[in-house]
């Protein structure tokens, strides 16, 4: 017998267990005699199965995603604000392109989950409330701005968008620790050609040596957020990886929120062959401001870098299919 494959696991072995939808638990119902009852909870116990069952569900799925995904067409480094936002949009215009999320964090949505400080509420300076409106979500109208009522809100929402594409995954826990580049030996131009990723969790210091994995890519479009342990990584490693006189580390600026939310937006950019910012990250670059907690820049900025990246991406996939033989899909 042939030993399974990765792809191919072995069959499972299973219980004999009736396809029946057993009607065992409602959602909603009315209460008689006074007395809710969802479900008759001493008769109630859950379909069988297999510890193995449950490690083959999870692994095979994994390790399918990271064999289709190791050739993606872009690469959204960071799931903060803006990489979502941006992925938000890349995946519902470009339904044929595949798209991973890497986030180096267990819990993805950066620094998205409160206002500011420990305050719930979220501001969104117009026309930032134009992606709330696509999102479909509520907020109180106060004129120049809007307020989601709680920042996950925001963030739950977007993210459960993102994740239903079938053309979206998110690969958390994982960090990106470098990019991929290539050379054209012809013009001497080297440009992103995808990311060197590793577990996030990874204890370096006591660990001699783990080698990282790679994700081949088009277009990686980065989003780490503002230098400090988990971010700006591709901000930093870019100014290793590019000639001096090409690399901008500027470090971010102190707070302005009106010279930081603009620009962030318009920040927004392809800043070296195949490498589009976008969100704080950006400030890095730049040395622009920050803008504290308002968010409508990282929507936008995500929206414009976006942009940016599905207009480069013929060329970048040109220049790729020229330099390395492309994408093998
Ligand atoms: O975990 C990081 C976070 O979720 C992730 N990240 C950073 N480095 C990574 C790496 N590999 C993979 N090497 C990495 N993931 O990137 C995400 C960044 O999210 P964020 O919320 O920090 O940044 P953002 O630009 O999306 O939003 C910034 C929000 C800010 S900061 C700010 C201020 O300081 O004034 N104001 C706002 C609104």
């Amino acid at each position: 017998m042939t030993p399974p494959t990765m792809l191919q696991t072995a069959p499972v072995e299973t219980f004999n267990v009736s396809a029946k939808k057993a009607q065992t638990v409602k959602l909603s119902t009315e209460a008689v005699d006074g007395q809710y009852k969802f479900a008759d909870w001493e008769k109630f116990h859950f379909a069988p199965i297999r510890e193995s069952q449950v490690a083959r569900a999870m692994g095979k799925r994994y390790f399918a995603d990271l064999d289709k995904y190791a050739e993606s067409d872009i690469v959204v480094v960071g799931g903060g604000s803006a990489g979502f936002s941006a992925a938000y949009v890349l995946a519902k215009n470009r339904p044929d392109l595949k798209i991973a999320i890497i986030e180096a964090s267990v819990s993805p949505g950066g620094g998205c989950w409160l206002g500011g400080q420990l305050f719930s509420a979220m501001v969104v300076r117009k026309p930032g409330d134009l992606f709330l409106d696509d999102l479909g979500l509520e907020y109180e109208d106060e004129g120049n701005y809007v307020v989601v009522k709680h920042a996950a809100l925001f963030m739950s929402t977007l993210m459960s968008k993102v994740l239903a594409f079938p053309n979206v995954k998110l690969f958390n826990a994982t960090a990106v620790e470098d990019l991929i580049t290539r050379k054209d030996d012809a013009t001497g131009q080297i440009s992103i050609a995808g990311v060197v990723t590793n577990w996030a969790h990874l204890d370096h210091d006591n660990q001699s040596c783990m080698d990282p994995n790679t994700i081949n890519a088009n277009v990686v479009l980065s989003a780490c957020g503002h230098d400090g342990k988990f971010g700006a990584t591709s901000a930093k490693r870019s100014k290793e990886v590019f000639p001096e006189e090409e690399a901008k580390f500027g470090g971010m600026r102190g707070l302005d929120m009106n010279k930081a939310e603009d620009a962030i937006v318009k920040g927004a950019r392809e800043v070296y062959p195949g490498l589009v910012f976008a969100g704080m990250e950006l400030a890095e670059i730049d040395g622009s401001n920050r803008m504290g907690p308002t968010f409508g820049a990282m929507a936008l900025s995500g929206l414009k870098a976006a942009e940016t990246a599905l207009n480069v991406y013929e060329t970048c996939k040109a220049r790729n299919e020229k330099t390395y033989g492309g994408l093998k899909n």
